[in-house]
């Protein structure tokens, strides 16, 4: 073998010089050609539109995207999607950890799908990063819907900002809509902020409870019962039952020193045990009440109009925030002000307005 051949071997290293990747030019140009040769947004729209699960897959990962050209075709998908939205309920699903949430979900979306009606899963849970199983314990918890073809199911990205992931979700329903699911189904955990986003972005705000357990203990705060249009009482089955039956009868009970509802609508309680199948037809007969009471008043288009105007200004704020956070000559003048007004040589209302004139400045 001779020198120059030599040099040729991966395993030989010259000092000072690194080899070159062992892959050819053809290879790597072939690979990046094959990474932009993304469907246009014409092409996801059909594929959307004709049914395709693969295509809405893709589309929901284009709209999660950072990359500012995704975002670009993820804005013009959307907006071509919007004119095909078809009419659904959105519905979301709270409650503490373990309640019974995914359970509720699979028995649900089964009985739904066998009434024929296309329903479609989406997960709020940014700390899902922090906790990894969930949602992977979501998806083996919704074995029978994760087989069923006329059920989609899709966790939020994980790792992301509640701002990013009610985003996401937002723009999901919209691309689920437009693929024809007729029930949206949103579970969210019922211990932070989550709740509040989702119930923002929902027609119907279900909240799960145990009984036996008092409001501390479960964690639930009251501004969560004030949101909920009913209250369903799970695992209502073998020991559990009687406890059940008389928690039906303290939240009926309590539920009239609630305020009432814009909509008129007064909250309802219902039994269930997710786990054996049953008061599953019982909540959905009283969110078909719910829908038909809504219509009737013209509440329910009020009501998405008021929340789409409640995104559009939400959305301002967030990017105007992301704006000023991530420039970074304002970063570091952040610093600089926050020193200051610890050692009380400036005013934070001062401090903010420098930094707000000097963000106009560069922007
Ligand atoms: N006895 C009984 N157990 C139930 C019922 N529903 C759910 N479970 C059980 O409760 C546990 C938690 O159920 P999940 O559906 O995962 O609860 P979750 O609210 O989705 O939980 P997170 O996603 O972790 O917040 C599981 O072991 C279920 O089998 C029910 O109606 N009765
Ligand atoms: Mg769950």
């Amino acid at each position: 073998m001779d020198k120059e051949q030599l040099n040729k071997t991966a395993l030989q290293e010259k000092v000072g010089v690194s080899n070159q990747e062992p892959t050819s030019k053809h290879a790597i140009s072939n690979l990046k050609k094959k990474r932009q040769d993304q469907p246009s947004t014409a092409t996801l729209l059909e594929g959307i539109l004709s049914g395709n699960t693969a295509a809405l897959s893709r589309s929901i990962t284009l709209i999660e995207s950072h990359n500012a050209a995704h975002k670009a075709k993820a804005n013009i998908l959307i907006e071509n999607c919007l004119k095909h939205q078809k009419p659904s309920i959105r519905i979301g699903i709270t409650g503490v950890p373990g309640v019974g949430k995914s359970t509720f979900i699979e028995a649900l979306g089964t009985y739904l799908t066998a009434l024929g009606k296309k329903v479609a899963v989406l997960a709020v849970d940014p700390s899902s990063s922090l906790s990894k199983g969930s949602i992977l314990g979501d998806k083996t918890r919704m074995d029978a819907l994760v087989k069923n073809p006329n059920a989609f199911i899709r966790p939020s990205a994980a790792g992301d900002s509640l701002g990013g992931v009610a985003r996401h979700t937002r723009e999901t329903i919209t691309l689920c809509e437009t693929a024809g699911y007729d029930v949206i189904l949103i579970e969210t955990v019922g211990v932070g902020q989550s709740e509040t986003t989702v119930h923002s972005m929902v027609d119907f705000f279900l909240l799960l409870k145990l009984a036996g357990a008092g409001d501390e203990l479960q964690g639930i705060k009251r501004g969560i019962i004030e949101m909920a249009d009913a209250i369903i009482i799970n695992k209502a089955d073998g020991d559990n039952l009687t406890a059940a039956k008389l928690a039906k009868v303290e939240f009926n009970r309590a539920l009239h020193f609630y305020p009432a509802k814009a909509s008129g609508w007064t909250p309802k309680v219902v039994l269930c045990s997710a786990i054996k199948n049953k008061g599953i037809d019982a909540a959905w007969n009283l969110i078909s009440e719910y829908m038909s009471h809504t219509n009737k008043k013209g509440y329910f288009t009020k009501k998405r109009q008021e929340q789409n105007t409640f995104w559009l200004l939400q959305s301002i704020e967030n990017q105007l925030k992301d704006q000023f956070f991530q420039n970074e000559t304002i970063a570091k003048e952040l610093k600089t002000q926050l020193e200051l007004i610890t050692e009380n040589k400036r005013s934070p209302f001062a401090a903010a307005e420098y930094l707000l004139n000097l963000h106009k400045t560069l922007s």
